[in-house]
């Protein structure tokens, strides 16, 4: 039995994050999602997501690949969060390559290769771009 855990916003759920989390789910036989808090986002890239944690939450759970979600209050609990968890693996997209190599005593840490062509700021820029 090998459980899964990866993080992330998911705002304005896409194909991208998706992907991710089918292909993390595939590597394993249970998968664990930590969707980052509004504040959490808000330190970090200083706005809001567009859409609220709750929504985001309830998105990530209702996927088919997904067994079991939480909400991920800061990025300094995530070796609490992989041990609460009892996860054998964590999974990033490669955006975030090396940044979580300090985990590798702990759990597997496997990064997988984004999507290309699609991000949640990408989404932002094509809306905003658009002339109604
Ligand atoms: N992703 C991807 N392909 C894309 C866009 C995103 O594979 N085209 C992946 C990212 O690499 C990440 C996951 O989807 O693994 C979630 O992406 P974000 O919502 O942008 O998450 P992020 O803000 O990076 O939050 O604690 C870590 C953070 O919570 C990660």
């Amino acid at each position: 039995m090998m459980r899964i855990i990866t993080f992330g916003t998911f705002d304005m759920f896409h194909i991208g994050h998706l992907n991710i989390i089918e292909r993390a789910r595939a590597l394993g036989d249970y998968l664990i999602v930590g969707v980052s808090a509004d504040q959490l986002n808000f330190k970090k890239k200083n706005r809001f997501p567009i859409c609220r944690q709750e929504d985001r939450l309830k998105i990530i759970r209702a996927l088919k690949a997904v067994d079991e979600v939480f909400i991920e209050e800061s990025l300094e609990q995530k070796a609490d969060y992989i041990k609460q968890f009892r996860a054998d693996c964590l999974v990033m997209g490669d955006d975030w390559r090396g940044r979580f190599d300090h985990f590798q005593d702990i759990c597997d840490v496997i990064y997988l290769p984004r999507t290309p062509s699609i991000s949640t700021t990408e989404l932002i820029e094509v809306v905003r771009s658009q002339q109604f």
